[in-house]
C-alpha cells in the first residue's frame, strides 16, 4: 500500500483500475493463475468501491449476501439474511487482505488518462501523480454507479443547510429534530428513508415516479449457517442455487415473461395496499409504468416510514430550492434544514472519471458518443488488450452482478492466458463481431421491460438505447463468456 511504488521497468501484465467488488475480484483470480506482476490501482483512500462511498443510514444489498459474495470467497460471517453495507465492506477488506492482494494495491492513486502505445504494445497510464505506468492488458473496474448525479435544480447551490448526496453522506450531520426534504425514491432514498424519519422532526419526500416495492423476507444469519457455508459446499450450494433460481425465475417477467410480471405486479400492490391504508397516499404510491421497467425496491422500512404522521409525499414537480426550503410547480413552499439528494449516478460514464485513447488515438468517450457498446460487455474495437468488467450491457434488474462479475473475470483470464502464450502480441475484438453482438443484443433488449415499459430509467443511454443492461439470464450471459473466443479477435504485432 506504499505511496510511491517502484517503476515498473518492462510493463506489468495488467493494471486494474477501481478497488471495488470487480477489481478486488480480478486482482485475487490473477494471483490464483500465477499472475503476479499487475496492480491494482484505486483513486480513494481505501478500497470497497460502491459499498465504501454509500454509507448512508441503512444502506444495505437486496440480493441475500449468500449469493452476493465472490463463489470462491464463500462462508464470511454475514450478520443478516441481507447484508449491510459495513458488513460488506468488511467482507471486501476481507477478501483483500486474506488473498494477499495488498502488495498489488495502490490507494489514493486516481488515474488521469491511459492511451495505447502501438510501439510498444502496451498501456501507458498516467495517474494523477504525474507517474506513468506500463501494461500489456489494462482492466477497467470503475463501476456503472460510482459519479454521483446532482440535479439540475435551479437555486439548488443557494440552500444554507446541509445538503447531501446518498452517495456523499456526512455522518456528520445529525437529523435528529430538524426538518429533511429528501429527493427521489430510487432504492437510495428507500433505504435512507426509515431513519431520516425516525430522527427528524419532519421529512418532506420528494417524488417523480412512484417505485413498485416487495416485502424483505430479511433475518439475523447465525454464524453457524456462515459455518456451514463455508465448510459444507453442498449446503452452499443449495443455498445459492436457491437463491439464485428464485432471483432468476422472477427476472424472467423483465425480458421473457411479462405474463409473469403482471403477477408480481398484483404481489406489489397487494404489499402497498397492506402497508398503506390511506387511499390518498396509496394513489400517490402506486406506479403505473410497468413492474421492472425501473429497479424494483425491496422494503426496508419505506412504506412504514411515509406513513408516518411527519412525513409528506410530495409529487408536485420541484420549481427550485431556497436558502431554507424547497419550492414545487404549484406555489408550494417547503422548508427543510437538510436536503438529501438521493437523484442516483451518472450511470453512462463507464469508464469513470479517467479517458482513455485508443489504437488510433481515438477516445472512448469518442466512441461511445451515440451510446455505450462493447463486445461481451468486455472488450471494443480500436482498443486492444482493454478489457472491462461491469461494462455497456452488464448490469441487471434481478440478480447479484458478482455472479456476472466472475463470469467477466473468467474471460479476461482467459484474454491473459492468451497474451501470456505470444509475447508482444496484442488483442484486438474484430468490428464484425462486435457489431454482430450488439445487433442481436439490442433486438433482445428492444423486448424488455426497460424499453417497453413506459417509464425512464438509467438504463438508457442517449436516443433511449439500453446502454446498461444485460438481456437475459444471467446463466446466458455466464455461456456466452464462459471461454475466451480468440478467433473473434486480431492478433496485432507491435509496430
Ligand atoms: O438512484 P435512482 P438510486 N427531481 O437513479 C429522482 C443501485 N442501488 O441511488 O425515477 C426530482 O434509482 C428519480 O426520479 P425518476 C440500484 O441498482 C442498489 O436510488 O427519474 N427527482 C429517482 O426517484 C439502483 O437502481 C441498492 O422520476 C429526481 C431518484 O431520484 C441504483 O443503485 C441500494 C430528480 C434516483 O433514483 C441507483 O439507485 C441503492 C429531479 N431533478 C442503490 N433527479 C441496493 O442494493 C432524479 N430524481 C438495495
Amino acid at each position: 500500500m506504499s505511496e510511491a511504488p517502484p517503476r515498473a521497468s518492462a510493463p506489468l501484465a495488467a493494471v486494474i483500475v477501481g478497488g471495488g467488488f470487480a477489481g478486488i475480484g480480478m486482482a485475487i483470480r490473477l494471483k490464483q493463475a500465477g499472475i503476479h506482476d499487475f496492480l491494482l490501482l484505486e483513486r480513494e483512500a481505501g478500497i470497497g468501491g460502491t459499498w465504501r462511498d454509500n454509507t448512508y443510514p441503512n444502506a444495505a444489498c437486496d440480493v441475500p449476501s449468500v449469493l452476493y459474495s465472490f463463489s470462491f470467497e464463500p462462508g464470511f460471517p454475514f450478520p443478516r439474511f441481507y447484508a449491510r453495507q459495513p458488513d460488506i465492506l468488511r467482507y471486501q477488506r476481507h477478501c483483500v487482505s486474506k488473498h494477499g492482494i495488498e502488495p498489488h494495491l495502490r490507494l489514493n492513486c486516481g488515474v488521469r488518462t491511459a492511451h495505447w502505445d502501438g510501439t510498444a504494445a502496451c498501456w501507458r497510464i498516467h495517474t494523477l501523480h504525474g507517474e506513468v505506468i506500463s501494461a500489456r492488458a489494462l482492466i477497467t473496474a470503475t463501476g456503472q454507479l460510482s459519479v454521483p448525479r446532482l440535479p439540475d435544480i435551479a437555486g439548488l447551490a443557494s440552500f444554507t443547510g446541509p445538503c447531501l448526496h446518498s452517495a456523499r453522506w456526512d455522518p456528520g450531520v445529525d437529523l435528529q429534530g430538524r426538518r429533511v426534504a429528501v429527493i427521489g425514491t430510487g432504492a437510495s432514498a428507500a433505504q435512507l428513508l426509515p431513519q431520516a424519519v425516525s430522527r427528524a422532526i419532519r421529512v418532506t419526500l420528494f417524488q417523480r415516479t412512484p417505485p413498485y416495492v416487495l416485502p424483505r423476507p430479511d433475518r439475523p444469519a447465525p454464524r453457524w449457517e456462515s459455518w456451514l457455508y463455508g465448510h459444507v459446499p453442498p449446503l452452499r450450494w443449495l443455498s445459492r442455487g436457491t437463491v439464485f433460481a428464485v432471483q432468476e425465475f422472477l427476472g424472467l417477467s423483465l425480458y421473457a415473461l411479462p405474463v409473469l410480471g403482471a403477477v408480481v405486479r398484483q404481489l406489489c400492490l397487494a404489499h402497498l395496499w397492506l402497508r398503506v391504508r390511506d387511499p390518498a397516499l396509496r394513489r400517490k404510491l402506486t406506479p403505473s409504468y410497468a413492474l421492472g421497467c425501473k429497479r424494483i425496491l425491496v422494503d426496508n422500512g419505506f412504506y412504514g416510514a411515509v406513513t408516518q404522521p411527519h412525513c409528506e409525499v410530495v409529487t408536485e414537480a420541484i420549481a427550485s430550492v431556497g436558502p431554507d426550503h424547497v419550492r414545487t410547480v404549484d406555489g408550494g413552499r417547503h422548508e427543510a434544514d437538510v436536503l438529501v439528494l438521493a437523484t442516483g449516478f451518472a450511470s453512462q460514464t463507464f469508464n469513470g472519471t479517467f479517458e482513455i485513447a485508443g489504437r488510433d488515438g481515438r477516445t472512448l468517450s469518442e466512441a461511445w458518443r451515440e451510446g455505450a457498446y462493447a463486445y461481451r460487455g468486455v472488450t471494443v474495437h480500436g482498443f486492444p488488450n482493454l478489457f472491462m468488467l461491469y461494462g455497456p450491457n452488464t448490469n441487471l434488474g434481478h440478480n447479484s452482478i458478482l455472479y456476472m462479475t466472475e463470469s467477466q473475470i473468467g474471460y479476461v483470464l482467459g484474454a491473459l492466458r492468451a497474451l501470456r502464450a505470444a509475447p508482444g502480441e496484442a488483442l484486438e475484438v474484430l468490428p464484425e463481431a462486435e457489431s454482430q453482438w450488439n445487433a442481436r443484443l439490442q433486438q433482445a433488449l428492444g423486448r424488455t421491460v426497460w424499453s417497453t415499459g413506459g417509464c425512464g430509467n438509467w438504463y438508457q443511454g442517449p436516443g433511449g438505447r439500453i446502454t446498461s443492461n444485460w438481456s437475459g439470464s444471467t446463466f446466458s450471459y455466464r455461456g456466452a463468456l464462459r471461454r475466451f473466443d480468440a478467433e473473434h479477435y486480431a492478433r496485432l504485432a507491435p509496430r
